[in-house]
C-alpha cells in the first residue's frame, strides 16, 4: 500500500524534545514532510532565527523520522499543502490558542479539499524555544556574537527599528518592551547611541565636546544590561588616524555599526535651521575613512554607514546621488540619507533614482521632523533600518520637568504621586540576581 504522505510545519531553531516528539508522531502515521519557515516567515512574527534557513534544513534533514524539507514561506500553511496534498497534518495542540489561531483555522479548511486530517499530539510542557532561547542569551551574548547581529536582522527583516538610548535605563525600555499587535509581536531590534541625547544628558551642546572616550564609556554601561545591537553615531568619525582606535572601542564593547557624517568643521547638529557655515567633506577625503574603517574593523559584519548631508546643507539632490555611488564604492555597507524637511519627499526622491545604481546599498532612515512618515513607507521605497533618534529623551524631559514644577507649586510632593511610578515598581524593575 502506499505510504501516506504527513506534513509538519516547523520552524526548529532550537530543536527539543518537543519536535522530536511531533515528528516521531508523524512518522508513524506515513512519510514525513517538514515545511521548514522561512527566515523571512519567522520574522513576520517573532525575533529572527539564531540558525539561518539552510543550516535548520541541514539538521532536519538528517533526523531520521524525515523524509523531505521543503521552505514555507509564510507563517500560513496554505500554499504549501496545496502543493503538497498530504493525507496529515501533524501539529502541536498548543495552536489552538494564540497567533496561530486563524493558521490552524485555514489547515483544516484546505484540508478539507482532499479530506486530509489534522492531527494534534499534546503540547510537550515545560520547554520551547524562547525558553531555551532566553537561557542560552544568558549564556552566550559575547560582543562577538552581538556586533553580527545587525546585519543578520538587515538582511532577514523588511525593516530594523532602532531606537535612542542615553541611558542604561532607556536600554532596558529597548531590550524588553513588546507589544502585540494583530497577533504579531512587535519589539524595537536595538539602540542608537545618539551624540544629541547623549550630550543634552550630560548638559552639553551636541558639538563633539562630549569626547569619544566619555561616549564610549556611556555605551559601556547599557552593553552591559542589553544584548541588542547598537549602532554608534560617531558624528564624522573625527580624524582618519584616530579611526582605528574608536572603531577597536567599539567592536570590543559589541557595537554593531558605526554611522559617520560627511561634515568637517566644527560639528553642529543637522536639524538646526541655520547651516549656513556648516561644510560638507570631499567625497574623496570622507572616503578614506571609510576604507579606514573597513580595513582595520576586525569583523566583517561590524558595519559601516555613511551619513549623507547634502539635503541638510542645501546642495540637493544629485550632489547627494553622486556621493552615495562614491561611498559605496568606498566599501560603505549601507547610506544614511538625512533630511530636515517635514516630509520624507526628499529622501524618497533620493531613494528612487539610488535604488537603480548597480552600487546600491541599503538606506537608512531618521524621521525626526518627518515623523508622519509610516514604516511600510519607508520599506516600499527601499529603506531597511529606521532610527528614531531623540524620542525617549524628549518624551522624559517634560516629565521631570513637570514633577520638578509641581513640587515647588505644593511645597510637598503628593500631588505628583498618580503622576509618577511608586518606589517598588522602580526598585522591581532593576534585576538583582
Ligand atoms: C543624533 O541623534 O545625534 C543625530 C541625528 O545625529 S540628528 O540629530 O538628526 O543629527
Ligand atoms: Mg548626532
Amino acid at each position: 500500500m502506499k505510504k501516506k504522505i504527513v506534513y509538519v510545519g516547523l520552524s526548529a531553531d532550537i530543536l527539543h524534545k518537543g519536535h522530536i516528539n511531533i515528528l516521531k508522531t508523524a512518522s508513524k502515521l506515513g512519510k514525513v514532510t517538514v515545511g521548514l519557515l522561512t527566515d523571512e516567515a519567522i520574522a513576520s512574527y517573532k525575533n529572527i532565527p539564531y540558525l539561518n534557513f539552510e543550516q535548520r534544513r541541514i539538521i532536519l534533514q538528517n533526523i531520521k523520522f524525515v523524509e523531505k524539507v521543503i521552505p514555507q514561506k509564510t507563517l500560513d500553511y496554505v500554499q504549501n499543502l496545496k502543493i503538497v496534498k498530504p493525507d496529515f497534518v501533524v501539529h502541536g495542540d498548543d495552536w489552538k490558542k494564540g497567533i496561530q489561531k486563524k493558521t490552524r483555522a485555514r489547515v483544516i479548511k484546505a484540508l478539507r479539499a482532499w479530506s486530509g486530517k489534522l492531527i494534534e499530539p499534546k503540547y510537550t510542557k515545560n520547554i520551547s524555544s524562547t525558553i531555551i532561547k532566553n537561557k542560552i542569551l544568558e549564556l552566550t551574548s559575547t560582543p562577538q556574537n552581538r556586533v553580527s547581529r545587525l546585519k543578520r536582522l538587515m538582511e532577514t527583516k523588511n525593516i530594523v527599528r532602532i531606537l535612542e538610548s542615553h541611558n542604561s535605563l532607556t536600554g532596558l525600555i529597548i531590550e524588553n518592551l513588546k507589544v502585540k499587535k494583530k497577533s504579531i509581536d512587535l519589539e524595537f531590534d536595538g539602540m542608537w547611541s545618539s551624540s544629541l541625547t547623549d550630550s543634552a544628558t550630560k548638559g552639553k551642546p551636541d558639538n563633539s565636546s562630549v569626547d569619544f572616550s566619555s561616549r564610549v564609556s556611556s555605551l559601556n554601561d547599557m552593553m552591559d544590561v542589553t544584548t541588542k545591537p547598537l549602532v554608534f553615531d560617531a558624528d564624522n568619525g573625527g580624524q582618519l588616524e584616530h579611526l582605528p582606535f574608536l572603531v577597536r572601542s567599539l567592536e570590543r564593547s559589541g557595537v554593531s555599526a558605526i554611522i559617520m557624517e560627511d561634515k568637517i568643521g566644527l560639528k553642529k547638529n543637522s536639524l538646526f535651521k541655520n547651516q549656513k557655515n556648516t561644510k560638507q567633506d570631499k567625497p574623496e577625503i570622507f572616503s578614506k575613512k571609510i576604507k579606514k574603517i573597513c580595513k582595520t574593523r576586525r569583523s566583517k559584519d561590524f558595519m559601516v554607514i555613511a551619513r549623507i548631508e547634502s539635503f541638510i546643507v542645501g546642495k540637493g539632490l544629485n550632489d547627494a546621488l553622486k556621493r552615495a555611488e562614491t561611498y559605496s564604492k568606498a566599501g560603505a555597507d549601507a547610506i544614511l540619507i538625512h533630511s530636515k524637511e517635514n516630509t520624507p519627499n526628499e529622501i524618497f526622491s533620493f531613494s528612487k533614482k539610488f535604488k537603480k545604481s548597480k552600487n546600491f546599498i541599503p538606506l537608512v532612515s531618521v524621521p525626526s521632523t518627518y515623523s508622519k512618515v509610516y514604516e511600510k513607507d519607508l520599506i516600499k521605497n527601499g529603506f531597511k533600518l529606521v532610527i528614531y533618534a531623540n524620542q525617549l529623551l524628549r518624551a522624559a524631559y517634560p516629565a521631570m520637568e513637570f514633577a520638578a514644577t509641581k513640587i515647588l507649586e505644593n511645597g510637598r510632593s503628593f500631588e505628583i504621586e498618580n503622576k509618577i511610578i511608586p518606589i517598588k515598581k522602580i526598585i522591581n524593575l532593576i534585576q538583582n540576581d
